[in-house]
C-alpha cells in the first residue's frame, strides 16, 4: 500500500518512512501547499487542511500539524510554530527563555489521515527548552528540546531514538496500529 504524506517538511516523512517500511506501507512525500488556517488548536489546523486536499487528492493520504507548547511563555509558540521557527528561529526562542525559572515544554502533533473520511491521531512528549542548542540532527527545534527522562536533545538522537518517544512518533504508531486493523 502507498500512501501519501502532504507536507513541505522531508524530515518529517523520514520519520513517517521509517515507521511504516516494517508494515509494508510506502510512504510517500506530496508536496501540495495547503491552507493552514489561523485557529486554536493543531486539530483544527489539520482537519480544515485535510478536508481542503480531500477535493485535490487521489487517493489516501495524511498531514501533521505539529506544536512546540513553552510554559513559561503560557502555550507559545503552540499553533504558531511553524511561523516562529522561521521568523524568530531557535535564537529567538532562547532570548524570550533568559531567566526563566520553569523551561518545561510539550511538543504535540496531530496527525489527520483521509481514505474518504477523516481520522485524527495524536501524539505528545513532555520536556524542557535547553540553555543552548545542542546536536545536528532532527529539524526545527530539535536542539534545544530535551524530552523527560533523557540527557540528550532530540537532536542528539537517532531517528529511531527520537520516533520511540516523539509526539509524531506516538501519532505515527496510533496511526499504523488502527491501519492494521483496517486494511483487514
Ligand atoms: P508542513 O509542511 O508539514 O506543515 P512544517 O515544518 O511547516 O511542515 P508544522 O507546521 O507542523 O510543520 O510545524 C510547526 C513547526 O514546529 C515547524 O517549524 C517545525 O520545524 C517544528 N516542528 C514540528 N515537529 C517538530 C519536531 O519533531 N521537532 C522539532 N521541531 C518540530
Ligand atoms: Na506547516
Amino acid at each position: 500500500m502507498r500512501i501519501a504524506f502532504v507536507t513541505s517538511n522531508p524530515g518529517k516523512v523520514e520519520e513517517a518512512r521509517k515507521y511504516f517500511k516494517p508494515l509494508g506501507v510506502e510512504v510517500y512525500q506530496l508536496r501540495l501547499p495547503y491552507p493552514e488556517i489561523q485557529a486554536d488548536t493543531l486539530e483544527e489546523v489539520a482537519e480544515y487542511g485535510a478536508k481542503w486536499l480531500s477535493e485535490r487528492v487521489d487517493g489516501p493520504f495524511f498531514l501533521d500539524d505539529s506544536g512546540l507548547f513553552i510554559d513559561h511563555l503560557k502555550g507559545f509558540p503552540g499553533v504558531y510554530s511553524a511561523y516562529v521557527y522561521k521568523t524568530l528561529g531557535i535564537d529567538g526562542i532562547l532570548k524570550l527563555m533568559e531567566g526563566a525559572g520553569n523551561r518545561g515544554a510539550h511538543f504535540r502533533s496531530v496527525i489527520a489521515y483521509w481514505d474518504g473520511e477523516l481520522h485524527l491521531f495524536t501524539g505528545r512528549v513532555d520536556g524542557e527548552i535547553t540553555l543552548e542548542p545542542r546536536g545536528s540532527g532532527g529539524f526545527g527545534f530539535d536542539p534545544v528540546f530535551k524530552p523527560v527522562g533523557f540527557n540528550r536533545t532530540f537532536a542528539e538522537m537517532t531517528t529511531e531514538e527520537k520516533n520511540r518517544i516523539s509526539h509524531r512518533g506516538l501519532a505515527l504508531k496510533a496511526f499504523a496500529t488502527w491501519l492494521k486493523e483496517n486494511l483487514k
